[in-house]
C-alpha cells in the first residue's frame, strides 16, 4: 500500500504532494513500482495534529482522486462524508484510523458501498496519544480491541471478508510497544483477517537507532520493519517508498517460498 498524503503537515512527507498534480503523479508512480493500492489522505494524524474541517479535506483529496481514476485507491479518512465522496470516485477501501469510532455514519457508508475496510487500533486521539500510552499487555489489548471493532463492523452490515486489521503503529504506543506489536503479530493474525502494518518512516525507527528525539525513521529501518512484519504474517504493508519496499518484500517472499 503506497502512501500519498495530500497535506501540508504529515510527519514525513508533509507538503510534498499538496498540489493535486504532484499527488496524482506520485500515486501513479507507486502503482508502476508495484503498489497494489494507493492510500490517499487529506488529514494528518501525526502526534499533536488537530484535524481539518470536512470541506478542506475534500478540497485536498477530490482532485487527486479524479486524476487517479482507474488506479486502485484507498481513502485514509475518519469522516463519512469524505469516504462517501471518495467511494463515488471509485475508491475501493476505506482506511479509518479510528476503526469506525469517530463518525457515527461511517459504518453505514462503508456497508452500503460494499467497499473494503481497514480497522486500526489507536489509544487516545492524535492530539494526545503519545503523552503517556499505557497498557497491561499491549498485544492482547490491541487484539481484543480489533476483535471487538471487527464484530461491530460486521454487525453494521460490512462483510467480514472485506475487512483488514491494523495494530496502529505509533498511535498511542511507546517505541517498545510498537516493536512488541510486530513481534507478537500472531495475536492479530489469529483473528482470521488480513493484517496491515504501517511502520514506514515512523519515529520509533529513528529512536531505536539511538536518537531519542527522532521524528522519522530511515528507509533502511522502514524496510526492516516491513519485512519483519511480513514474516510474522502481515499481508498489507503501508509504505511511502514503494519501489524499495516491493523489492525487499519480493526477496522476503522468495525466501519464504
Ligand atoms: N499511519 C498513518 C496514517 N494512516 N493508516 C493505517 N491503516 N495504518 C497506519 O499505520 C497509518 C495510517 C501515519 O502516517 P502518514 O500517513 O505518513 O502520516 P500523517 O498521518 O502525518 O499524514
Amino acid at each position: 500500500m503506497g502512501v500519498v498524503n495530500v497535506t501540508p503537515d504529515s510527519f514525513s512527507d508533509g507538503g510534498v504532494h499538496l498540489q493535486p498534480a504532484a499527488a496524482a503523479a506520485a500515486g501513479w508512480r507507486m502503482i508502476d513500482e508495484g503498489a497494489a493500492i494507493v492510500d490517499v489522505g487529506g488529514e494528518s494524524t501525526r502526534p499533536g495534529s488537530a484535524g481539518v474541517p470536512v470541506e478542506e479535506e475534500l478540497r485536498r483529496i477530490v482532485p487527486v482522486l479524479e486524476s487517479l481514476h482507474g488506479a486502485p485507491i484507498s481513502i485514509d479518512t475518519a469522516k463519512a462524508e469524505v469516504a462517501r465522496r471518495a467511494l463515488e470516485l471509485d475508491a475501493e477501501l476505506v482506511n479509518d484510523v479510528t476503526a469506525l469510532r469517530a463518525d457515527p455514519e461511517m459504518a453505514e457508508v462503508v456497508a452500503e458501498s460494499g467497499a473494503y475496510l481497514c480497522l486500526m487500533h489507536m489509544q487516545g486521539d492524535p492530539r494526545t496519544m503519545q503523552q503517556n500510552p499505557t497498557y497491561d499487555d499491549v498485544a492482547s489489548e490491541v487484539a481484543a480491541f480489533l476483535e471487538q471493532r471487527l464484530r461491530f463492523a460486521v454487525d453494521a452490515g460490512i462483510k467480514e471478508e472485506r475487512i483488514a486489521l491494523d495494530p496502529g503503529i505509533g498511535f498511542g504506543k511507546t517505541v517498545r510497544q510498537n516493536f512488541e506489536l510486530v513481534r507478537r503479530l500472531d495475536l492479530l493474525t489469529a483473528l482470521g483477517r488480513p493484517v496491515l502494518v504501517g511502520f514506514s518512516r515512523k519515529s520509533s525507527l529513528g529512536r531505536i537507532l539511538g536518537d531519542p528525539t527522532a521524528d522519522t525513521g530511515s528507509l533502511a529501518a522502514s524496510i526492516a520493519a516491513a519485512v519483519a512484519a511480513y514474516e510474522r504474517g502481515a499481508t498489507i504493508l503501508r509504505a511511502h517508498d514503494v519501489r524499495e519496499h516491493v523489492e525487499a518484500l519480493m526477496v522476503a517472499a522468495a525466501v519464504a517460498g
